[in-house]
C-alpha cells in the first residue's frame, strides 16, 4: 500500500471509529434498579464491566462493521473493505463467512461439550459411580430411549441408562450417517436438510470440519462455508444442547412449574450466601439439596449466621430454579455486582460466561471465588474440583468453606431491597401436559389458539447481555410489546432472568396481554412469558415447534408456523450458533444491540437472508433499531399467517365457564 491509501486507509478507519462511538452510547447502564443502585452506591471507584465499556470502545473492523479482519495466517492480519482483498486474495465475503463459521464452531462445542459431559454423568450414574446421583426420571430415559432407537423391554433402568450413555456419547465421534435426534423434527424438515446435505453426521466431527474449512487457503466459496456452518450449528440444536437438556431431565427431573423470587434482594444479610454462576448444573444441583441439611444449617448457626442461602446467576442458575426454585439472583451483566453487595461468602463458577474480572474483584471483597471445572480456571480463584464422582463430598466442603467464611465479611453490606416473583418450570412435556390434562395431554388447545387468532404466534427471545447497550432494556421492551398485542413469548437464558427481575413471569402479567392471549393464559393458569430454562434448553423450543406440526393445521413444517426467534441482547458466540440452528430449521431470527460479524459484507447478509430464506425457509439477520425489529417479527409472523389462511381475525367469542371447562378437560 503506497503512502497515500495507507492515510487514506487510517483516516477511513478513524471516522468509522468515530461514528460507531457515537452510535453506541449508552446512556443508562441497566433497566434492574438492583444493578444500578450497587454500581451507583459504590464509594470508591472499581473497575466493572461498566465503566470498562466506557473506556474501550469495540474495534469497527474487528467487529465487521465497517470492514473485516482476517488473522487466521500470519501474513495478517488483513483489514479488507468491499473491493480489497487479504494478501492470500481471499474477499471480504469469504472472511466473513469463515469468521461466523469459527464463531459458530466455538459456540456449537461449549454447548455440546457441556452435553458430553452431562452424557458421561449419565454412564457413570448407571454405574452407581456419581456420588449422591441417581436417574430421577425414568419416563424421561425411556423416552430418550426410544429416540435413539435403544430397546426398553425386561431391562433395568441402569441398563438403559447405560446404553443411552453410550449412544449418546457416540453421536460425538459419528463419522458418517445421520445424528438420531433430528427425526424429532418434521419429515419435511429433515427432507429440506437432506436436500442441501447440512445433517449433521457427528457432532464432533462437524466441528472439526468447519475448523479445517476456514483454515488457510481451504473453502473459499461464502455459500459452502456457510453451509457447513449450519451443519455444525444444527450438530448444536439437535445434537450437544438437546442431549444436555434430555440428559439434564433425567438426572434431576423434569421441571415442572414453580414459584420463586429473583433479583438481588434475594441475597441475606444473616445468612451464608453462596452464589452458584455458569452452565454445568450438576455440582450446583448437589450444592443446593444439601444446603438444607441439619448438620450443615447447625453448622452455619454456630458460626454466627442464621442458615445458608443458595442463590444464582446466569444458565446455573436456570438450571437450579427450574427443578429446585433456587433464585436467579442476576444474569451476565449482574455477576459482578452480586460481589460488589458485600454479602456473598462463596461464588462457585464451573464453565461459560464467567468474567476473568470476577478473580480481582473478590479479592478486593472477603468473596471466595471457587472454580469447579478442570476446563475453566481463573487467575485468583480457589481451585475446588468437580470430577463426577465426588459431587456430595465436595458439595459438603464447599459449603462449609463458604459458612467459615462468614466471620469474614468486612465490608459494608449492601444488599438492594429489589426483588420479584416469578414462576418458572414450563418443559415442553408439562406445557403438553398443562394444555391438554392429565389423560389426553396434547398441544390441540395452543394449536387451536393460534389457529383462531387468540395466540398471533409464538416469539422466543433468548440470550445474552451485552454491556454495549442498556442491560435487560430490550429483553424487557419485546416481552411487554409483543404479549401486549397477543404474541405467547417463551423465554431461555439471560433473557428469561430479564423478564424474571422485571416483574412480569407471574400470571398477573396477563394484565398487559391482549384479549386473546390473556384469555388462553387465564383459562390455562399459565403466565404469557413461559420461562423454559438454560440455553441449552433452547432445544426445548425446537421440540415444542415440532409437536406443533405433528400435532396439525398449522403447516408440514417449522417454517410454516407463526414463530420467531429474537436475541436483543446477545453477545456469546453461542447465540450465533442458536440463531444458525433456529433459521436452518425454518425460523425468522433477528438479533439486534450489537451486530453480527458479517454485517460489512453484502453478500454474506444476501446469503443468510435470501438464500438461507429460499434453501431453509428461516433466516438471521440483524436490525439494530428495536422497533424495526419488533414490525419486521411482526409481519414475518402475519405473513405466515396468511400463507396458512389464518389471518382473517374470528369474532372474538367470549369464554363462558363451560367453554373454559371444555379447554381444561380436551
Ligand atoms: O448460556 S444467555 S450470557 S449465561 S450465553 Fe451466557 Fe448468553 Fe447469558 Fe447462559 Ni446463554
Amino acid at each position: 500500500m503506497d503512502k497515500d491509501n495507507l492515510e487514506k486507509d487510517i483516516k477511513l478507519n478513524q471516522q468509522n471509529s468515530q461514528e460507531y462511538k457515537v452510535k453506541n452510547t449508552v446512556d443508562k447502564i441497566s433497566t434492574d434498579e438492583a444493578v444500578c443502585n450497587i454500581i451507583n452506591s459504590m464509594e470508591e471507584e472499581i473497575s466493572t464491566i461498566f465503566s470498562r465499556s466506557k473506556s474501550l470502545k469495540p474495534c469497527p473492523i474487528g467487529s465487521a462493521v465497517s470492514g473485516i479482519c482476517c488473522k487466521n495466517c500470519s501474513m495478517g492480519p488483513c483489514r479488507v473493505r468491499e473491493n480489497t482483498t487479504g494478501l492470500c486474495g481471499a474477499t471480504l465475503a469469504t472472511i466473513a463467512a469463515r469468521n461466523l463459521g469459527r464463531h459458530i464452531a466455538a459456540g456449537a462445542s461449549a454447548h455440546s461439550d457441556h452435553g458430553r459431559d452431562m452424557a458421561h454423568l449419565l454412564a457413570l450414574t448407571a454405574q452407581n459411580k456419581a456420588e449422591g446421583l441417581k436417574i430421577k426420571d425414568e419416563l424421561k430415559l425411556f423416552r430418550l430411549a426410544k429416540n435413539l432407537g435403544i430397546s426398553t423391554n425386561d431391562r433395568t433402568v441402569n441398563e438403559i441408562a447405560a446404553e443411552v450413555a453410550e449412544k449418546s456419547l457416540s453421536l460425538f465421534g459419528n463419522q458418517t450417517g445421520e445424528i438420531d435426534l433430528i427425526k424429532i423434527a418434521p419429515k419435511k424438515r429433515q427432507d429440506i436438510w437432506r436436500k442441501y446435505n447440512v445433517v449433521p453426521r457427528g457432532i464432533d466431527r462437524e466441528v472439526v470440519e468447519m475448523m479445517h474449512r476456514t483454515n488457510m487457503g481451504v473453502d473459499q466459496d461464502p455459500e459452502n462455508i456457510l453451509d457447513q456452518a449450519i451443519r455444525t450449528a444444527l450438530s448444536d440444536g439437535w445434537g450437544g444442547s438437546m442431549l444436555g437438556t434430555e440428559i439434564t431431565d433425567i438426572l434431576f427431573t423434569t421441571p415442572v412449574p414453580l414459584a420463586a423470587k429473583s433479583n438481588l434482594g434475594m441475597l441475606k444479610k444473616d445468612e451464608v450466601n453462596i452464589v452458584i454462576h455458569g452452565h454445568e448444573p450438576t455440582l450446583s444441583e448437589i450444592i443446593a439439596e444439601l444446603s438444607d441439611q441439619e448438620e450443615l444449617v447447625q453448622y452455619a448457626k454456630s458460626k454466627g449466621a442464621n442458615g445458608i442461602n443458595v442463590v444464582g446467576i446466569c444458565c446455573t442458575a436456570n438450571e437450579v430454579l427450574m427443578r429446585q426454585g433456587v433464585a436467579p439472583i442476576g444474569n451476565f451483566l449482574s455477576q459482578e455486582a452480586a460481589i460488589l453487595t458485600g454479602a456473598v461468602e462463596l461464588m462457585v463458577v464451573d464453565i461459560q460466561c464467567i468474567m476473568q474480572s470476577l478473580g480481582e474483584l473478590a479479592k478486593k471483597y472477603h468473596t471466595k471465588l471457587v472454580t469447579s471445572s478442570p476446563k475453566a480456571k481463573i487467575p485468583g480463584a480457589i481451585h475446588m474440583e468437580f470430577n463426577e464422582t465426588n459431587g456430595v463430598t465436595l458439595a459438603k466442603e464447599i459449603i462449609k468453606t463458604a459458612i467459615d467464611n462468614f466471620k469474614n465479611r468486612k465490608e459494608k453490606i449492601c444488599i438492594p431491597e429489589i426483588k420479584s416473583d416469578l414462576i418458572a418450570g414450563f418443559s415442553h412435556e408439562y406445557i403438553r401436559y398443562m394444555l391438554g390434562g392429565r389423560f389426553r395431554e396434547s398441544f390441540r388447545p395452543l394449536n387451536d389458539g393460534i389457529i383462531d387468532g387468540r395466540i398471533q404466534g409464538i416469539v422466543a427471545i433468548v440470550g445474552c447481555n451485552n454491556a454495549r447497550i442498556t442491560h435487560d432494556d430490550y429483553h424487557n421492551y419485546l416481552a411487554k410489546e409483543l404479549i401486549k398485542r397477543d404474541y405467547l413469548v417463551v423465554q431461555t437464558g439471560c433473557g428469561a432472568i430479564a423478564n424474571a427481575k422485571c416483574g412480569i413471569m407471574v400470571p398477573e402479567a396477563m394484565e398487559f396481554a391482549g384479549e386473546g392471549l390473556r384469555s388462553i393464559c387465564e383459562a390455562v393458569g399459565i403466565p404469557p412469558i413461559l420461562h423454559l430454562g438454560s440455553c441449552v434448553d433452547n432445544s426445548r423450543i425446537l421440540t415444542i415447534a415440532s409437536e406443533i406440526v405433528k400435532e396439525g393445521g398449522l403447516g408440514e413444517d417449522i417454517s410454516d408456523l407463526p414463530a420467531a426467534g429474537i436475541a436483543p441482547e446477545w453477545m456469546s458466540e453461542k447465540a450465533l450458533s442458536i440463531g444458525t440452528y433456529f433459521a436452518a430449521s425454518g425460523v425468522y431470527v433477528a438479533f439486534s444491540g450489537q451486530p453480527i460479524p458479517i454485517e460489512s459484507s453484502q453478500e454474506v447478509k444476501k446469503i443468510m437472508t435470501e438464500g438461507w430464506q429460499e434453501k431453509f425457509g428461516g433466516q438471521l439477520e440483524y436490525i439494530q433499531d428495536i422497533d424495526l425489529l419488533l414490525e419486521k417479527v411482526i409481519n414475518v409472523i402475519q405473513a405466515k399467517r396468511k400463507a396458512l389462511k389464518i389471518d382473517i381475525k374470528k369474532e372474538r367469542v367470549l369464554m363462558d365457564m363451560e367453554a373454559r371447562r371444555k379447554l381444561q378437560d380436551v
